[in-house]
């Protein structure tokens, strides 16, 4: 079963976050196991040659799923070109935005998405099979990560084409004046209601934390796309600690 087939049957998919511009680094994590991996093309400082060539080393033995820098036709085409089994919008803040972004990723009839040929369509060789599948087996995941998208999830959550609706904790608490304050009360009020939204129509729900225990009460509350860690904090974790082991 592809990414957006375990999604939409609510499977609980776990992943980790890629940023370190390594194929090596990729390929190691690929094989610890994770459901998916979030390769973060908004703030690590990859090109989208160099994702292609991380997607290369994972080798099919995860989802490869691509955050985009923005909400840009340019960077969703090129995203889904090289590959990605689904990809992440963030700053998702209006109905109009969410519409854009599935208009961008779907293929005619449901969208616009412009015809290429690429690593996705087996460079012209998987053309026919891919254009038949791929609006349904590319999934698109939006981010609730601002006090605005909060206000308009009702609206959002209705958009047709949307798989997931992933919260972003830090980008929305700072856009609340609480900056990385992610269990705040009123942080967490405003998450709560993407969730009843989300719930109410039938759209999975996605959170990030930076370990085990930022997510698991997440998990038990019934969200299934999660995201725990990022890779350069498990190379600085492992550094630090074997530090404090002999230097104590
Ligand atoms: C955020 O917390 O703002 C994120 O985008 C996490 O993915
Ligand atoms: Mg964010």
């Amino acid at each position: 079963m592809n990414f957006a087939e375990r999604l939409r049957k609510n499977e609980i998919l776990v992943g980790t976050m890629l940023t370190i511009p390594a194929p090596e680094v990729a390929e190691m994590i690929a094989k610890c196991g994770f459901d998916w991996l979030f390769m973060d093309g908004e703030h690590a400082p990859l090109s989208i040659l160099e994702w292609q060539r991380l997607m290369q080393a994972v080798g099919g033995r995860c989802a490869n799923i691509l955050r985009v820098p923005s909400l840009s036709e340019r960077d969703i085409k090129k995203a889904l070109d090289i590959g990605a089994d689904g990809i992440i919008v963030p700053m998702v803040n209006t109905v109009e935005q969410a519409q854009q972004a599935v208009n961008w990723s779907k293929y005619p009839p449901r969208g616009q998405r412009g015809v290429g040929l690429a690593r996705a369509q087996g460079y012209g060789l998987d053309f026919a099979d891919y254009m038949a599948s791929a609006n349904d087996r590319t999934a698109l995941i939006i981010q609730a990560e601002h006090i605005d998208a909060v206000e308009n999830i009702d609206d959002i959550a209705q958009v047709d084409g949307i798989d997931a609706v992933f919260i972003g904790p830090y980008d929305l608490s700072a856009s609340m004046g609480k900056t990385g304050e992610v269990g705040d009360a009123e942080v967490v009020a405003a998450i709560d209601r993407v969730k009843q939204a989300c719930q109410q129509n039938n759209i999975a729900l996605g959170y990030f934390g930076l370990d085990a225990a930022s997510v698991q009460g997440y998990i038990e509350q019934g969200y299934h796309l999660i995201c725990a860690g990022v890779d350069a904090g498990f190379v600085t974790a492992g550094a630090t600690k074997i530090l404090e082991d002999l230097k104590p």
